[in-house]
């Protein structure tokens, strides 16, 4: 997809606050860090449209962007970052839980995962979580660049293998650094969404 526009629309925490618009809708998932900010940015082609930073715990609220005017991309808050008491952890569990079962426009969730490890135990759980509810899930292995090209395949297999990943869903090597897998992400995610 050729992007012409794309600007923020909401940081919500709850339902009332979503956008009312019936648009399809595309949200990221991942472990604090994994790059799901960095990803909307590269693949919108925009420098700093949703905030990144190399500390942890940098997206607290559901970040709704609107791409040309038909498509909503969701940024997520990450999980596992350990400076978090338990009733922020709570919150956001609870936050997310609400958005994932409720969320009609809902058509898919790109879950990064970091190409360099195998996945986390909340990787695993948010997966499932996932499928539990039958959401569609692109499997984004990002920071691609910080591996050497022989090994992507190895460490391919393994998060699939980790996350006995479905044979509906989509696995892409990607890297925000390189743009790899950008035009790749684009066809699956137009998939979804038409
Ligand atoms: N080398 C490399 N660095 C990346 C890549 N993607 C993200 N990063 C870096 O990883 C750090 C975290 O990226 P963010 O995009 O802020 O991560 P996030 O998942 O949005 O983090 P939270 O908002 O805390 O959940 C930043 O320092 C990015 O520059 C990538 O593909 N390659
Ligand atoms: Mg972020």
């Amino acid at each position: 997809m050729k992007v012409t526009s794309s600007e923020i629309v909401i940081s919500a925490v709850k339902p009332a606050q979503y956008p009312a618009e019936n648009i399809p809708e595309i949200a990221l998932a991942g472990r604090s860090n994994v790059g799901k900010s960095s990803f909307i940015n590269k693949i919108l082609a925009r420098k700093n449209l949703a905030r990144t930073s190399s500390k942890p715990g940098k997206t607290q609220t559901l970040n709704f962007y609107i791409i040309n005017e038909i498509l909503h991309f969701v940024d997520v808050p990450g999980y596992g970052y350990a400076k978090v008491s338990k009733t922020e952890r709570e919150a956001w569990g609870k936050m997310i839980e609400t958005y994932i079962t409720t969320r009609e426009q809902l058509r898919a969730v790109v879950l990064l995962i970091d190409v360099r490890h195998p996945p986390s135990k909340d990787d695993v759980l948010m997966y499932h979580f996932l499928k539990q509810y039958e959401i569609p899930t692109i499997i984004v292995a990002t920071k691609a660049d910080k591996i050497p090209k022989g090994k992507w395949q190895k460490h391919a297999k393994v998060i699939k293998e980790t996350l006995d990943m479905d044979k509906s869903d989509s696995f892409v090597l990607f890297s925000s650094e390189t743009g790899q897998g950008k035009a790749e992400v684009w066809k699956i995610i137009e998939h979804y969404i038409s």
